[in-house]
Parts: C-alpha cells; structure tokens; sequence
C-alpha cells in the first residue's frame, strides 16, 4: 500500500471517476474484502435495517421516467389512484410495525406535491411517528418551504434518487433535470431531514455511468444517511421492459463499491430482490448491504414473501437492527412475523 492510501480518510468527498471505475474492477475477492473491512469497521454486519414500503398515492405520474410503471406516458401504465386516507395508512403502519419494520417509507407519484397534499402527507407523517417508527417519504421535487414542513412534522427522512449518470441521465428522464434533483436534495439536507439517496442499475448504463453515480452520491457535501441500490424491475410496457438483466456478480461489485465508498450510510438493496437467488442475496450482504425492504409489495411490484425473507435471514443468522431512539430499547422479533402482520391488518 502506498503511503498515500494509508493515510486517505475512510470518509471522503473527492472521488474521482477513474478512482471508482477501478475500485468497481478490482478482482473481486479483493473488493469484497475492503468492503467487509469497512462494513465491519463501522456496523454490525450481522444486522440489518428492515424498511416497509407503502404506496400513498399510485399511477397518473406526469414525469417519463423510462423504467417507471407509474409514468402516464407509457403504454400500460399502472391506473391512476387518488391519495391515500390518512387512516388507511395508519392501518398499514400499524401492520408493518408488527411485522418488524423499523421504518415505514411513503410513495407518491408526484413531480412534486401541492400544498394541500401535503398537509394530508403531514399528517401522516405525525401518525406514523407516534406508533416508534422512522419515517420517510418520497414525493418527488422539493422546495426548501415545503422541506420545512416536512422536517417540522417529524419527517426523519426523504428519498430522492439520482437514479444513475449525470451523462446517463438524460436517456431515461426528460421531465426534469439532474440539476434540479440535486437542489431537491440541498432543500431537504438544509432543513435537517435525513438523505436517501441512491440509483438503479441495469437500465444499460456502462461501468462508467455506474462509476459516475457512485461518484455523485459520495461526493456531496454529506454522503445519504441511506444509499438504495435499485436492480431494475422491468416491467412490460415501461421503454426498459426488455433491458438486458444484469448479471448478479457486477450488481455484487457496486453493493460493494457503494459501502466502500459511503462507509458511515446504510446501503440499501432495494428493487430487484423478488427474482434474486438466496446466494445473490448472501453475497450482496456481504458486499456490505445492511438494509432491505420487506413486505410483499415495493411500491406497484412484487418483493419477496414475508416468509422467504424471514428463512433467508435466519439461514444468514442475520437479524433485524435496533432503530434508533424510535425503539425505546424494546426489541424487535427476529425477523418480520407475516403471521401478526395478518393479524393487525384484519
Ligand atoms: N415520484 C417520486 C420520485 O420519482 O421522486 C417518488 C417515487 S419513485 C417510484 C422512487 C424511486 O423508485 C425512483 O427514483 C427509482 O429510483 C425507483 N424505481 C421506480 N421504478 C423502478 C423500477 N422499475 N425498478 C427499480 N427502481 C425503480
Ligand atoms: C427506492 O430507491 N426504491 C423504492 C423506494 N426508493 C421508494 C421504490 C422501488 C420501486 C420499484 C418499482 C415499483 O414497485 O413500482
Ligand atoms: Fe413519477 Fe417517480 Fe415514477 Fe418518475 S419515478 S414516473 S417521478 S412516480
């Protein structure tokens, strides 16, 4: 090692592209061991946060997102639903707290909201806070008004995803820019929320799109409390139904690469676990993925079976982490009960 490398920081901001292209290539028992080394400097490896998905407000979006089902532009869309009623997410909370989520995530298919849905959004934020769960809501663009708001109601955190390539970027969303997904992400960081902030690979980026994200995301200001790596759904009738799968190994390298890079965030392994093998799965943890959604349904599409989940972990002798002050030191079932989540949605 040269004496340059021993003395970089683990947390840094100033990566270049060429950096991460080569980290991303590194033969790969040498890139899961840096990433192992860094997960285990800075977490428990055999912990993972557990987050449940609900969507509040489904379909009729005016963005084209090319791999988006909610896109009113595509062909085959998934049909345009009003806003959730605040008891009905409630009711949802309440299942997925039995279930062993720790934080409960709001999805709505917005540009961006208008004030009156965001006081519905308000207080749904305020419900979900009172049941000891995180919150966190993605709703689209954000000014710094409505980020205020959001923080003053309790919001812990907001996901806005850089979705890949500043260069990539422009082949799969024409609607709004890059640029203004960054100041989203200043409005929410300056009002104090928590960041989450992430992509999605297989979208047919090359290694140096995948690089340039990697490279975005570590070198704001303050790296995303919550990094998601999507694997893309590919849904029919989306212009990215037919991208070609990526295979399992190079979605491995950038888990790995994402930990090594943001050694203090959460590195989510979020879309694309329902048609992932058990091994994928092992050695995305391994890679240093520390978070994953649980419930049936991410947002319109299928996540594995509550049962599934909870076999896999248990075969990894993983378990569910502690949240925060949320918790108030009670813990957690092991893994999510389908059972009592049953129970508490009848
Ligand atoms: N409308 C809001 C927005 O785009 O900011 C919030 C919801 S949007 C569905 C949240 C994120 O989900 C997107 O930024 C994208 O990264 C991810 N996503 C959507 N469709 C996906 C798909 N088919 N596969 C993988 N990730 C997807
Ligand atoms: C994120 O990065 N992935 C989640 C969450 N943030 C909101 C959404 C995944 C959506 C997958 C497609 C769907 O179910 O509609
Ligand atoms: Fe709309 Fe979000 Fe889907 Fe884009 S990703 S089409 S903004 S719901």
């Amino acid at each position: 090692m040269t004496a340059q490398k021993m003395t970089q920081p683990d947390v840094r901001h100033d990566w270049t592209r060429a950096e991460v292209e080569a980290l991303i290539n590194l033969p790969f028992p040498d890139l899961m061991f840096r990433a192992q080394e860094l997960h285990r400097r800075y977490f428990d490896p055999t912990k993972v946060q557990i987050s449940t998905l609900l969507s509040i407000k489904t379909g009729g979006c005016p963005e084209d997102c090319a791999y988006c089902p909610q896109s009113a532009r595509h062909e085959k869309s998934v049909k345009a639903e009003r806003l959730m009623a605040v008891e009905k997410v409630m009711t949802e909370a309440r299942a997925a707290k039995a279930a062993g989520a720790g934080r409960f995530c709001m999805g709505a298919a917005w540009r961006s909201p208008k004030d009156h849905d965001l006081d519905s959004v308000c207080e749904m934020i305020e419900g979900v806070k009172s049941l000891g769960l995180e919150t966190c809501v993605t709703l689209g663009m954000l000014d710094s008004v409505q980020s205020q708001r959001l923080k003053d109601a309790g919001l812990d955190y907001y996901n806005h995803n850089l979705d890949t390539s500043e260069e990539f970027y422009g082949s799969i969303i024409s609607t709004r820019t890059y640029q203004e997904r960054l100041d989203t992400l200043s409005n929410v960081r300056d009002a104090g929320i928590n960041v989450c902030c992430g992509g999605i690979v297989g979208m047919g980026e090359d290694l140096s799109d995948r690089a340039g994200l990697l490279m975005t995301l570590a070198n704001l200001p303050k790296h995303p409390e919550s990094v998601p790596i999507n694997l893309l759904v590919r849904v029919e009738g989306t212009p990215l139904g037919e991208a070609e799968a990526v295979d399992p190994i190079t979605f491995v390298r950038i888990i790995a690469t994402a930990r090594i890079m943001m050694p203090e965030s959460h590195v989510r392994l979020a879309a694309g676990r329902e048609n992932m093998t058990d091994e994928a799965h092992a050695l995305c943890f391994l890679a240093g993925a520390n978070s994953i959604f649980c419930g049936e349904k991410l947002l319109t599409t299928p996540n594995p079976a509550e049962h599934r989940d909870r076999q896999l972990l248990s075969a990894l002798g993983m378990t569910p982490m502690v949240q925060s002050e949320a918790e108030m030191g009670t813990l957690r079932p092991a893994v999510p009960d389908v059972a009592a989540y049953e129970a508490a949605l009848s």
